[in-house]
């Protein structure tokens, strides 16, 4: 039998197909990346979109890996915006010397399973073939786009993007009529940032989102000393954090304090910067209903005093989700921004798009002419990425049957029926700073790839009893959380894609280091509930 071209193939050159790349080196595997794009950084190489930055600070979302790297980069502001990730993760491919072994331009669109051999043979777009020994995706979990289905969208003359295949080209819009549609997390960043120079700009809203100021700012030469000379505590308390952000949750129930106290508790995290306010909340704020109401409220005055026009901030209020529910979007002087004359908020649930023309958009109420369109309309969540692929396991049967009731992974991590396919972000793994999981769940396959070297294992497959196992857990962690009663992403639910239109269980909701503590259980023991030959 003829050896396989590579013992591994990595498809993605993001953030995990860049580290595991690194670490397959290390075990002297003969690796190689599939990439779609021109270049290295995934998430941050697509989504260049006018204001794209981060949410989780810079210097927790770096790579934690080489202490070298470490003090080599500095960041220039608390949350970096896309240019500088991008830049941050082409330095790390240089410094690795990781590209000779990533070939760009390269779309993976099936990859099959053959028992006879012990290899997985890979297609790209374009008929080329290649084999390796095991597969590791690392294909994002927010990375294929969705467009809403509106008749007449190929029609229009002026331009229009998805803000996660915004051009290389810088896009002026000086002047220019936009259109914004999409209020989540991209959109927020979009709109704060077009604002500034549109000529006029239209924002379409079907759900507001609560969002909270970012408190952004540029990282000073002292605060740099500081940072680098901090790294292993900053990484130590991403690894203690639930969802390894440098925010905890407050050990204290809402009503635990008195209101004057809440409420100047609330006001300090209104005025810090990141996630704090998300997650470094009261511990109950995003299970107990009443203190979730609370939180809305004061969140929804911060609203109405940001927001001149009362009826603008009335559509600018969520009413049917609570605070955190959903991903909170930061901010930085995003309601002010309807406070300006070019900006205007359109409501879609009150009057919806109903068709794209050559010169604009038609809503029920009336027609719009723009120069340019923007679609922040987000993501096939989750399970998107892995749905454009053709997955094929044992028996020829493929990963859209085995997931046809729901996907059903293995720590996130593997699947049965798909022996030595890993999932670096793979549904059910540990989310929240995706950098940091990202980290833990290479590192997991990784010595799991170790340990077949050593043991001289050709196959690994996850077994049943353990994926049923850690279902059983993901399912529980989601019991009594406010956001399972709230469509969004993080419920599985897109408007935009067939079969999604239903909440479901799309992800595991538990802690980090939960979800790290059961995965070492398994390394520990032998990787049990790891069928290895
Ligand atoms: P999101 O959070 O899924 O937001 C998509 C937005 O687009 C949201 O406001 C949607 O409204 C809106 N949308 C989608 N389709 C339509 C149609 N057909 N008509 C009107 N409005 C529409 O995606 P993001 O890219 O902002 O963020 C995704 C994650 O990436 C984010 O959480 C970060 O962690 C990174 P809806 O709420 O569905 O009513």
């Amino acid at each position: 039998m003829p050896a396989p071209d590579f013992d591994a193939i990595i498809i993605g050159a993001g953030m995990s197909g860049l580290y595991q790349l690194i670490r397959l080196r290390q075990l002297g595997l003969k690796a190689r990346v599939f990439e779609t794009g021109s270049g290295v950084g995934g998430t941050w190489y697509w989504n260049r979109y006018p204001g794209a930055r981060f949410d989780s600070e810079s210097y927790s979302y770096g790579f934690s890996f080489d202490k070298e790297l470490l003090q080599e980069w500095s960041w220039s502001e608390h949350f970096a915006p896309q240019p500088e990730t991008e830049r941050y993760l082409n330095f790390v491919a240089d410094k690795y010397d990781l590209r000779r072994d990533i070939q760009f331009h390269s779309r993976v669109t099936a990859a099959a399973w053959d028992e006879a051999s012990l290899t997985w043979t890979v297609t790209l777009e374009g008929g080329a073939q290649h084999s390796a020994r095991f597969l590791i995706t690392a294909i994002g979990a927010l990375s294929a786009p969705t467009l809403p289905n509106y008749p007449g969208m190929e029609s229009f003359q002026g331009r229009a993007f998805h803000t996660a295949h915004w051009p290389k080209e810088p896009i002026s819009f000086e002047g220019k009529r936009v259109a914004v549609i999409g209020t989540g997390a991209t959109g927020v960043q979009t709109i704060q940032e077009v604002a500034k120079t549109a000529g006029h700009l239209t924002v379409f809203q079907r759900t507001p989102n609560w969002c909270a100021p970012l408190h952004n700012r540029k990282i000073t030469p002292e605060e740099q000393a500081e940072i680098k000379a901090s790294y292993d505590e900053i990484f130590r308390r991403c690894d203690e954090t639930f969802s390894c952000f440098l925010h905890t949750p407050d050990p204290r129930a809402t009503f635990e304090v008195s209101q004057a106290e809440r409420e100047a508790f609330w006001e300090k995290l209104y005025n810090s910067p990141g996630f704090g306010i998300w997650v470094g909340n009261f511990r109950d704020m995003l299970t107990d209903r009443a203190a979730n109401a609370e939180m809305s409220a004061f969140v929804a005055n911060k609203i109405r005093q940001r927001v001149k026009d009362p009826k603008v901030a009335e559509m600018l209020i969520p009413k049917n989700h609570g605070f955190g529910t959903r991903r909170v979007p930061l901010e930085t002087r995003y309601y002010e921004v309807y406070n300006q004359p070019n900006v205007e908020l359109v409501d879609t649930r009150a009057t919806p798009i109903t068709e794209v023309t050559p010169t604009g958009l038609k809503t029920t109420e009336r027609e719009f002419a723009f120069d340019i369109i923007i679609y922040a309309t987000g993501f096939d969540a989750l399970t998107g990425a892995f749905d454009r692929i053709d997955f094929r396991g044992t028996e020829g049967r493929t990963l859209k049957e085995a997931w046809a009731g729901g996907a059903r992974s293995f720590v996130g991590m593997m699947v049965p029926g798909f022996p030595n396919m890993f999932m670096l972000l793979g549904p059910h793994t540990a989310l929240g700073n995706i950098p940091r999981s990202i980290e833990y769940n290479v590192d997991w396959v990784s010595r799991l790839l170790g340990h077949m070297q050593a043991a001289a294992k050709q196959r690994a497959e996850a077994g049943e009893e353990g994926t049923t196992a850690w279902m059983a857990h993901v399912m529980d962690c989601a019991v009594g959380l406010l956001s399972m009663e709230v469509d969004s992403w993080m419920t599985g639910v897109n408007r935009n894609v067939a079969g999604k239109q239903q909440r479901v269980i799309a992800r595991y909701t538990g802690s980090a280091p939960a979800y790290r503590e059961w995965c070492e259980g398994i390394a520990k023991e032998g990787y049990r509930e790891v069928a290895l030959a």
